[in-house]
């Protein structure tokens, strides 16, 4: 991104009073609060999501619930935020206007290998009633096609000895949750905000795992004093870009180093299951329900499906954003096609829950031409995103006898993005955990498709055990992969619809 305009000065709490009325402010009500949540994973998402929640939960109904913010992997975040006093401006963009708003909710954001001990103390205070996580899918350590914790995996190899500072979400926070029960601070919601099945489930049964072997006097305490909720999180949020700080810098007259851009749409669906206070997101517009599942589940099958089919197959059609994409009829047909023919019937759909018109809107939040979504960011990480997201229809829909071609079209491109070579020729950065595993089995296949697909179907982590994997999936996919690879991805697009 590019620096600071030279001009113009910087935002903090000194400017607020300069800016035009049109732009919302925290207010006092937010900016006076004190801390009640810390949240590991300050990323874009949930600077523009949960943080806006939090701050219009408190503008309505008060209570200190300012948010300490955990970066696991970088100062970046920190280090914008800091010299504007945690403050930091979210477009909301459509084709008609932007709504620009200044958040305060963010207190303060400490970076973990710092200074580990300061996190595990802040999960710890008393004053804390929420652990929120959006540490992306990779970020739980888990196995994704079984969700069991990966010992393998170095950080996790580090973080079971508990005398050592910790390097992954869960070994932070489950040192903390330890610290907690020391100092008898209470119980503690721990909230996972990320696009997985069951999430709160997941995460529980992730930590738990983690307790037995490196902290087993933590397993009676988190029956009594820690509730896992699942959530399902909703909003477009790319990651931030030099044009959004120059939007944001225009609106404001003032430069801020850490804007965001999103879209005005935005849902949060909460499991009711909490052992301690929390903030009244429901004020806010957030659903507080006795079951998220189904909600998870449209979610994930529908819009994140579609984003990663658009994500991969768009990428190798050459197109670098998902509103450049879907503004090709194929591919807008194509889209609808997968979620209608393919995905929705393997719902299970609340009956106040207007699927169609949902439907409808998500064809329209990604053709938002303001929100320049980027495919290679939705491409990321597609081995830990590939279950929830295509390989539940696909396997559902093959036991079923039902129709494949769409999925297997959108997990066939994912099977050649990994390859890492674009159709012209020109390479791709994968970026995936197991991105160098994913090449390999393409050097080793030289070009044939049945060894890339067989190589593919043997990563048990992604696709699951040979024996769980339906009959007639190899086949399907080498079939699709073979007609990519022939005609390319737009002409398979065109051809399926
Ligand atoms: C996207 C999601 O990057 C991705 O994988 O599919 O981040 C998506 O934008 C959000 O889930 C929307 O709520």
């Amino acid at each position: 991104m590019a620096g600071s305009s030279l001009t113009r000065q910087r935002l903090d709490r000194s400017r607020l009073a300069e800016l035009a009325p049109s732009i919302k402010q925290p207010g006092n009500r937010v900016l006076d609060a004190g801390v009640g949540i810390v949240h590991l994973g300050i990323g874009a998402f949930h600077r523009a999501h949960q943080a806006v929640y939090t701050e219009d939960a408190m503008q309505a109904k008060g209570g200190d619930w300012r948010i300490c913010g955990v970066s696991l992997r970088g100062t970046e975040v920190r280090d914008r935020l800091r010299p504007q006093d945690f403050l930091y401006t979210v477009i909301d963009r459509s084709d008609g206007a932007d709504a620009v708003r200044i958040i305060g909710a963010v207190a303060e954001v400490l970076y973990g290998p710092d200074d580990p001990a300061a996190v595990i103390s802040a999960i710890a205070r008393q004053t804390i009633h929420v652990v929120s996580l959006t540490v992306t899918e990779k970020g739980y350590c888990h196995d994704p096609a079984t969700g069991s914790l990966r010992r393998d995996l170095p950080d996790i190899v580090n973080d079971l000895d508990m005398a050592k500072p910790p390097r992954s979400a869960l070994g932070y926070l489950v040192r903390g949750l330890k610290a907690r029960m020391d100092a008898g601070a209470g119980p503690v919601n721990v909230i996972s905000c990320d696009n997985l099945p069951d999430n709160g489930r997941l995460l529980e049964g992730l930590v738990r795992d983690f307790c037995a072997t490196a902290a087993p006097e933590l397993g009676n305490w988190l029956d009594a004093h820690v509730a896992f909720p699942c959530t399902m999180i909703d909003r477009i949020v790319p990651a931030a870009t030099a044009d959004g700080l120059a939007l944001a810098a225009a609106s404001l007259g003032l430069d801020d180093q850490a804007a965001l851009l999103t879209e005005p749409f935005r849902q949060w669906v909460i499991e009711d299951k909490f052992t301690a206070p929390r903030p009244a997101w429901e004020a806010a517009g957030a659903q507080i329900v006795s079951n998220v599942a189904a909600y998870e589940a449209i979610k994930l099958r529908l819009l994140n499906a579609s984003h990663s089919a658009i994500a991969y197959l768009g990428y190798l059609g050459g197109f670098k954003t998902v509103a450049e994409a879907i503004a090709v009829p194929a591919m807008h047909a194509f889209v609808r096609q997968l979620m209608d023919e393919e995905a929705t019937p393997t719902l299970e759909i609340p009956p106040s829950f207007d699927v169609d018109t949902y439907k409808d809107n998500l064809v329209a939040r990604f053709a938002n031409p303001t929100l320049a979504h980027k495919t290679w960011q939705i491409a990321m990480d597609g081995s830990q995103k590939l279950p929830q997201r295509l390989l539940e229809t696909l396997y559902h829909n093959i036991r079923a006898g039902k129709a494949t071609g769409a999925v297997s079209l959108a997990v066939a491109a994912w099977m050649q993005y990994v390859g890492g070579v674009d159709e012209q020729g020109q390479a791709i950065d994968v970026s995936d955990p197991f991105a160098e595993q994913l090449a390999a089995i393409h050097t080793k296949a030289r070009g044939d498709v049945i060894g890339i697909v067989s190589g593919m179907l043997a990563m048990e982590p992604i696709f699951g055990a040979a024996e769980a994997q339906p009959p007639g999936l190899e086949i399907i996919l080498i079939d699709a992969l073979n007609q990519l690879r022939t005609h390319g991805a737009l002409y398979c697009v065109a051809n399926y619809c």
